[in-house]
């Protein structure tokens, strides 16, 4: 629903959430539970939810044009058979995901199971889950969001970082280990996330649950719709104030020259608190690439609408074609094409390429997870949260990735798109049927 909540002070700003003021509902569910949700929908627009990261059947996942009118409802029911994550959900109407999103439509779905039980991981009060969200104002407190056609190119960015819909937050923590379940929850703003301190952390999950092994970084850099799992240390900072930031990065074109603050933690007294970080977390079985059937090839470089073509288009034209300004293998999306077929169960690999382009995709495959093979061009190489089950693959400028899947059983359509998602809305979509 629509109300107005207080983000800046002494302003009011009008919103959309899954219930009252913006975001949703945090889900807390175990593995083998049932879920039953009447979803009525009280906007003035067409809406559905996506629930990204979760492995249901089409019809519950919120294909694009599955919608539910101005006054409608749908129910939404589905089984939980995966592994423990940190998932969310968010709408995904064709053409209108990014204004929905970026007025507060989203919301965390954390699933548990027993072999994370099993870890004793850091929980309670130190297990903190928030999504990070960047936004415009207008004058009046409103959002304000019109992206212009260079805009649409790029991404929108805001220039207030929103922390679980509140700017400028901070959170008391124990001062030992807590457990941080991070979304990028942006339209197209990456973050390389860091500590003021500079403290190594641990980086223990990604977008689909547990990591094998945790691994020790300085930073992890998160795109629009993924997530991190990951363990920080803070008994040496007793009483003390500590920054999360996201710190400059190379590669990214327009994205990474600039470094700011997210959120501040601050530390409490000396606890008597003990943890020991496991040395393994999760078994994940690799995908034997030999054991692929089919490779498919994805050319995400949107070549075509760059340099002289998409200079010489005046305003007129540059209007008429916001979608078509982004496409797959030259694509724009249609909800009534099928863009590729799959045979359910079938192991593939699916390779993207972004070697010639110069924006930053973050593709997002719905109703399956998937392994990462390899990264060529760009950085080269895979990172911490590489490792492990994934939705969502980030393609820098120069670059071309590698992932490999076994297809789930559920038969339909779904879509793989970019979750930059003025780029999703501009055409960056197709659909794909499992049969
Ligand atoms: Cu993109």
């Amino acid at each position: 629903m629509q109300t107005q909540v207080e983000i800046l002070k002494g302003k009011k700003t009008n919103v959309y959430g899954y219930y009252d003021g913006m975001l949703g509902k945090t889900f807390v569910v175990n593995k083998g539970d049932i879920i039953n949700l009447r979803f009525t929908n009280s906007l003035q627009q067409a809406t559905n939810i996506h629930w990204h990261g979760l492995i249901i059947p089409p019809e519950m996942d919120g294909f694009p044009s599955h919608v539910t009118g101005p006054g409608g409802t749908f129910k939404y029911q589905f089984s939980i058979n995966q592994r423990a994550g940190t998932y969310w959900y968010h709408p995904h109407p064709d053409g209108l995901t990014a204004e929905q999103v970026m007025k507060g439509l989203a919301g965390f779905f954390i699933i548990r199971d027993e072999e994370e039980a099993a870890l004793k991981l850091p929980t309670g009060d130190s297990e903190i889950a928030f999504v990070i969200q960047d936004r415009r104002f207008k004058n009046s407190g409103d959002f304000d969001y019109a992206p212009t056609d260079e805009e649409i190119m790029t991404g929108f960015f805001g220039d207030y970082i929103l922390v679980n819909g509140a700017y400028s937050p901070y959170k008391d923590v124990k001062a030992g280990w807590n457990r941080l379940r991070i979304i990028n929850g942006s339209n197209a703003r990456l973050y390389n996330l860091a500590f003021s301190n500079e403290q190594e952390f641990f980086v223990i999950g990604s977008d689909a649950g547990l990591l094998t092994v945790p691994e020790s970084v300085k930073n992890i850099l998160l795109s629009p719709g993924e997530r991190v799992d990951l363990l920080v240390d803070f008994t040496q900072e007793v009483n003390k104030e500590i920054f999360l930031q996201s710190e400059t990065f190379n590669g990214g074109g327009v994205q990474g020259k600039d470094a700011f603050r997210i959120m501040k933690f601050k530390a409490g007294p000396k606890t008597n608190e003990t943890f020991t970080l496991p040395n393994t977390l999760s078994a994940i079985t690799k995908i034997n690439p030999s054991s692929a059937t089919k490779i498919r090839t994805f050319d995400i470089s949107n070549a075509s609408m760059h340099g002289e073509k998409k200079m010489s288009m005046d305003q007129k034209e540059k209007n008429k074609m916001k979608m078509g300004m982004h496409t797959i293998n030259g694509i724009a999306y249609d909800a009534n094409v099928i863009n590729e077929t799959i045979t359910a169960g079938a192991t593939e690999i699916w390779e993207f390429d972004n070697s010639k382009g110069d924006e930053i995709h973050p593709m997002h495959f719905h109703g399956n997870h998937f392994q990462f093979l390899e990264r060529i061009g760009g950085r080269g190489k895979l990172i911490a949260t590489e490792k492990g089950w994934k939705d969502t693959v980030l393609l820098m400028p120069g670059e071309k990735v590698k992932v490999i899947t076994a297809f789930s059983q559920f038969k339909g359509k779904y879509v793989l798109h970019c979750h930059n998602l003025e780029h999703e809305d501009s055409g960056m979509m197709l659909n794909f049927e499992i049969v």
